[in-house]
């Protein structure tokens, strides 16, 4: 067959190897510094939120301490949290930014 390591008598063994990628959610942490104003900015602009959806993040993450920008699989999410990083060192803020698996 065209694939099933036969063509010379020699059997190969072949598996399906259709895993689900794990999940990572990124979260921002609050604190007293960072304007509320950047925190939308940075949903709206990395995760995609509209203003309605970044400000009630922000909220919640301002009232709780922390919460929940978006779930992705690793490499999105790490790139997520560098680029609110980096945005958030450039404009000197404390912003604070990272993964866990969900
Ligand atoms: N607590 C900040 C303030 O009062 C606002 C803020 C919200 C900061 C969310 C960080 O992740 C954050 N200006």
């Amino acid at each position: 067959g065209s694939d099933d390591g036969m063509e010379r008598g020699v059997a190969t063994k072949t598996r399906d190897k259709t895993k689900k990628p794990s999940m990572y959610r990124v979260l921002l942490m609050n604190d007293d510094y960072t304007p509320m104003e950047f925190v939308v900015s940075i949903l709206m602009g990395i995760f995609k939120k509209t203003q309605e959806e970044a400000t009630q993040v922000m909220l919640n993450v301002h009232q709780t301490g922390i919460g929940t920008c978006g779930v992705y699989t690793f490499e999105v999410a790490e790139t997520k949290v560098a680029q609110v990083m980096d945005a958030a060192k450039r404009n000197q803020h404390p912003l604070q930014c990272t993964l866990e698996k969900a």
